[in-house]
């Protein structure tokens, strides 16, 4: 024992005959012994910290990420037979927010108050911000065959348990129509638009964001602030910005503001369309502009706004834009985004898991190494290697380098995938918690842990009350859904010129009609010639 010094035990409860026990099994467990499993398997119904249980069982949990940001372009050749595309585009924030569901399973199962006696595994699928891949990832996952067939699961290997994921929510609502038919749990940490509210369609669907429908009240609030009555709208061309801003145009029309000008932003790469959006901006006297969209479809336009040094305009940012670095980061962006205001969900600190993204290697698995071959521009690969690329040591330092994955000061969605773990395990720790007799389940019976259906797992997640551990956060789902939160934030240049994200007030769904938006109007730096609140007449 004395080579394991993080052991420790609680003894408390068993008799001299369990300690005997208990001690043999470590022992034996020690020494690797094959009387090791007999003796353990004997009694395992202490804990163990350390090893938490010796007999354990495994429940899996499905992720899934949008790692890259499309498919590779494949021509539609029809003499070969057709395979799954590749993906392109590797995205640091997201790659982030999959390892954070890794650093949660970990966190998880190394405690012994939740879950001690099953081992919570996963498969993590990417769908690449694509709704093929997105149904593509479910069907395999549901059927736990390489080639998805339907209704069809081989095997009797652990339970599955529920799906974190999928990503942008057109992603999401083509995966929750296909979950809903199995009643099997989606626990979503980014899809927020309002039409997944809809219990009726997606039975199932439950997220850790707020839907919405809250961020197109607040947005149009915070107009309604400021006394601005002319407005332009950019919405992405997906359900999150097409009834983002929707909803929007609803609340502000009826308050009598108008609307100059409303564009898209196309998901595919389109120059010509960049430049008519460019346009529209420049001819519109609508000094107030609304971009409802993902970072990954605002940045071509942003470009584009650059090069045509497109300033003296206030934009307003939707959540999944207002903090992203892919955006702020730009050189130059000051005097063209500088003074944005944004809504942003709620942030947190997560203590241990900078540690944990920096102990990533590239021999974890092929993303790890794609990530890699990426940020030490080097490959693991012999046939580039062949070709004349630099060889990857593996002993490449990360914390010499920043870069998006490893910056946790602004960890929101990733928060959001913390908490939606930690949803799933509490609700299954509940349902091995369960006291035969007194189950919630017909004539007052339990589920079985090692062989439950995913309705038996809905009904514990619905009934969800749990506290965030590290940050004290409550989290409970009404219908589904968690309460409209917004920090309000500005955006302002340091001495350096780099944008820092500036809290300037908060929306909160839940207070009084009168107290839901507070904006602090002093802490806001404005970003036009006179550095006043714009007036847009
Ligand atoms: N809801 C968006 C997707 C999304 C996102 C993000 C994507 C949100 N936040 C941050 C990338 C980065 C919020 C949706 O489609 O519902």
């Amino acid at each position: 024992l004395l080579h394991v010094p993080t052991l420790k035990m609680d003894l408390t409860g068993l008799n001299s005959k369990g300690r005997f026990l208990m001690v043999l099994c470590i022992v034996s467990y020690l020494y690797k012994s094959t009387a090791a499993e007999g003796s353990c398997k004997l009694k395992a119904k202490f804990n163990l910290r350390g090893y938490k249980e010796v007999e354990k069982k495994t429940v899996v949990i499905g992720g899934m990420f949008p790692v890259h940001q499309r498919l590779t372009d494949t021509d539609s050749n029809t003499t070969i037979a057709p395979e799954s595309s590749d993906c392109e585009g590797f995205n640091f924030r997201t790659f982030r927010w999959a390892q954070t569901m890794l650093f949660a399973l970990n966190e998880i199962n190394s405690r012994d108050d939740i879950l001690p006696f099953t081992e919570l595994g996963y498969v993590i699928y990417d769908s690449c911000f694509t709704i093929s891949k997105a149904v593509e990832g479910t069907l395999t996952f549901l059927t736990g065959q390489d080639e998805a067939v339907p209704n069809y699961r081989c095997g009797d290997g652990p339970p599955l348990s529920a799906l974190v994921g999928a990503g942008g929510s057109d992603l999401s609502i083509a995966t929750a129509r296909i979950l809903g038919l199995y009643y099997f749990p989606q626990m979503s940490y980014a899809s927020s638009c309002s039409v997944l509210e809809s219990r009726f369609q997606y039975p199932t669907f439950l997220r850790t964001i707020p839907s919405d429908e809250h961020q197109s009240v607040a947005m149009a609030k915070l107009v309604l602030h400021f006394g601005w009555t002319w407005v332009g709208t950019i919405a992405a061309e997906d359900d999150y910005g097409k009834y983002g801003i929707k909803r929007f145009k609803e609340v502000v029309e009826e308050a009598g503001v108008c609307i100059s000008f409303s564009e898209t932003l196309p998901k595919i790469n389109n120059p010509e369309a960049m430049k008519r959006i460019v346009q529209s901006v420049l001819d519109s006297t609508a000094k107030i502009i609304v971009v409802f969209s993902s970072d990954v479809d605002l940045s071509p336009l942003v470009g584009e706004l650059l090069r045509n040094n497109v300033t003296n305009r206030t934009w307003i940012a939707s959540e999944a834009w207002v903090t992203s670095a892919a955006i702020s980061h730009h050189p130059d962006i000051l005097p063209v985004l500088g003074g944005t205001i944004g809504f942003a969900v709620k942030r947190a600190d997560i203590p241990g898991l900078k540690e944990h993204l920096l102990s990533v290697t590239p021999y974890n698995d092929t993303l790890t190494e794609e990530f890699w071959g990426i940020v030490f521009n080097c490959t693991m690969n012999y046939k580039q290697v062949l070709r004349g690329m630099r060889r990857c040591t593996g002993e490449e330092i990360l914390e010499k380098l920043s870069n998006t994955f490893t910056d946790v000061s602004q960890l929101r969605i990733t928060y959001n995938v913390y908490k939606a773990v930690y949803a799933v395990a509490h609700a299954l720790h509940n349902l091995e918690d369960c006291k035969p007799g007194s189950g919630p389940f017909e004539n007052n019976t339990c589920a079985d842990i090692t062989k439950f259906e995913p309705w038996q797992l809905m009904y514990y997640l619905k009934n969800l009350r749990y506290t965030v551990p590290h940050t004290g956060e409550e989290i409970y789902f009404n219908n589904g859904d968690v309460d409209g939160f917004y920090e309000i934030l500005n955006w302002q240049g340091d001495l350096e010129g780099r944008i820092t994200y500036t809290h300037i007030g908060y929306y909160n769904s839940t207070a009084p009609t009168e107290e839901r938006l507070i904006i602090h109007n002093g802490s806001i730096i404005w970003n036009n010639d006179i550095l006043e609140t714009p007036r847009s007449v």
